[in-house]
């Protein structure tokens, strides 16, 4: 049996009950059997791909809390220290209903090649709680947050573990996280990333997600002869990386004509007003249905999803397996031919291997939302200078990040003869690095 096949048998014996950590390993390992099969004789010696695919260490805690009735709860925290080869763990939050090990897990997988893709000196970590803060006041969310923070401290620093927003993680939260951080510790740094601008947050963090998106998408058209000027573009989600995703394909003069929450999705074909929407699940924290009392003219659906609209451009940016086989058939079927996920795994692996059987361009979640994370390492540079830079200065730098992540995982596509297979490209481009950090470093990694 050949080593890749090894790994993935063990590592589906050894973990049962991780479907997306499964699918994370086998998506990641079966990619990189052409740069295996160059150096197996080493890998296997040094035992390569069993220590990259256990992580460092599982944290996992209770965390007690009480609601404004005065009732008890504990959800199930979890912090998951991948891979600290290239730097110290890096790596958001997830706040859902449906965390669970498997799900931080594959997160933290996937954010070791993420972070190396970015060149930035970042490891790869996770972490978050079956907490959902839907529904939940002001209140609740920071009693939620602190207890969390109580037990989270003694695992993360500046120089150790800096965690970061995820779904259901945005500036409130980091917030409520950082004051008791600081308060335990006494001491003010840069703990997390996404930090409110009053207390050492960097510029452009909200946007960067969405944004880095949009610029490594353009840049992927341009490189292919066409433009993102003028093409129709179905977008999920309704949270921070579809919004900023939405704000800057607009700017770019392409037009966003559906975008989606857990409850829904709405298709403008005359395009997404985002200040409504802005206003809707930023401000409000309401549902998307709303959309309809600002752009009666729109639809409204709880059937379905948004792929099955005629569209240029697909970008998921909701959550993983949001995106599937039949979804991908509609999507061909109707004219697409241009994928980046924003989300993390939203395409399945079925969908995938379709899009890249049609010719269809896709740019995995790896390459396609790095800007996010990209930005976090920009603030932690910014919080050891105790400076700040201008939105325009961090921007610049997103914008050449994305530009430098699309050609670092194009080159690597081309260089083992699969031009194109963007997913080969970025898990091999994210691999080497990581491969030759840890070989250096000796089988203490
Ligand atoms: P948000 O919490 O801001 O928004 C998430 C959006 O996706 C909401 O509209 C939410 O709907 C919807 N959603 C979440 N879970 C589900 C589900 N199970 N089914 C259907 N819809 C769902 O999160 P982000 O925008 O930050 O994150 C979105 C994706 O992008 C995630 O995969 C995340 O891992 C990834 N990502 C985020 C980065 C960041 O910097 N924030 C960086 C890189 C990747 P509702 O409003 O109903 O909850
Ligand atoms: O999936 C991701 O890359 C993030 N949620 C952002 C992580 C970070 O540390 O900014």
């Amino acid at each position: 049996m050949s080593y890749v096949d090894e790994i993935i048998e063990a590592v589906t014996q050894n973990h049962p009950g991780e479907p997306e950590f499964h699918q994370a390993v086998k998506e990641v390992l079966n990619s990189l059997r052409p740069v295996i099969d160059l150096n197996e004789a080493r890998y296997r010696r040094e035992a390569l791909l069993e220590r990259l695919v256990e992580p460092e260490r599982i944290i996992t805690f209770r965390v007690p809390w009480v609601d404004d009735q005065g009732q008890a709860h504990v959800n199930i925290g979890y912090r998951v220290q991948f891979n600290s080869a290239i730097g110290p763990y890096k790596g958001g939050l997830r706040l859902r209903d449906n965390v669970n090990l498997s799900i931080i897990k594959f997160l933290g997988f996937e954010q070791i090649f993420k972070n190396s893709l970015t060149g930035l000196p970042i490891g790869g970590g996770k972490g978050g709680s079956n907490f959902d803060p839907k529904g939940k006041s002001d209140r609740e969310i920071m009693v939620f947050c602190q207890s969390f923070m109580t037990e989270l401290a003694r695992h993360i620093g500046a120089d150790t573990d800096v965690p970061a927003g995820d779904i259901g993680v945005g500036a409130r939260e980091i917030g409520y996280l950082f004051g008791q951080y600081k308060r335990m510790k006494n001491c003010f740094e840069g703990v997390l990333t996404g930090k409110g601008l009053t207390y050492g947050g960097s510029l452009a963090r909200t946007e960067a997600t969405g944004y880095g998106l949009v610029y490594l998408l353009d840049e992927m058209i341009r490189t292919h002869g066409d433009q993102l000027a003028g093409k129709t573009v179905a977008i999920s989600g309704a949270g921070n990386v579809a919004i900023y995703a939405t704000e800057k394909a607009q700017q770019l003069g392409a037009k966003v004509v559906t975008l989606s929450d857990s409850t829904g999705w709405i298709y403008d074909p005359e395009g997404i007003d985002l200040a409504a929407v802005k206003e809707i699940k930023e401000v409000r924290r309401a549902r998307l249905s709303e959309y309809l009392t600002v752009r009666p003219n729109a639809q409204y659906s709880t059937e379905g999803r948004v792929w099955s609209v005629s569209c240029d451009v697909a970008l998921p940016c909701a959550t993983q397996n949001e995106l599937d086989l039949a979804d991908a058939e509609a999507l061909v079927r109707n004219g697409c031919r241009y994928v980046a996920e924003g989300a993390n795994m939203p395409t399945t692996l079925e969908a995938t291997e379709y899009f890249q059987a049609k010719g269809v361009l896709f740019a995995p979640g790896k390459a396609a939302n790095a800007g996010g994370v990209a930005t976090s390492a920009l603030e932690m540079s910014q919080n050891s200078q105790r400076l700040s830079w201008s939105f325009e200065e961090v921007d610049q730098k997103l914008k050449g990040i994305m530009v430098s992540i699309y050609h670092k995982i194009d080159e690597a596509a081309k260089r083992f003869g699969a031009a194109d297979n963007y997913v080969l490209g970025a898990n091999i481009a994210g691999f080497e690095k990581v491969a030759e950090a840890m070989l250096a470093q000796g089988v203490a990694f």
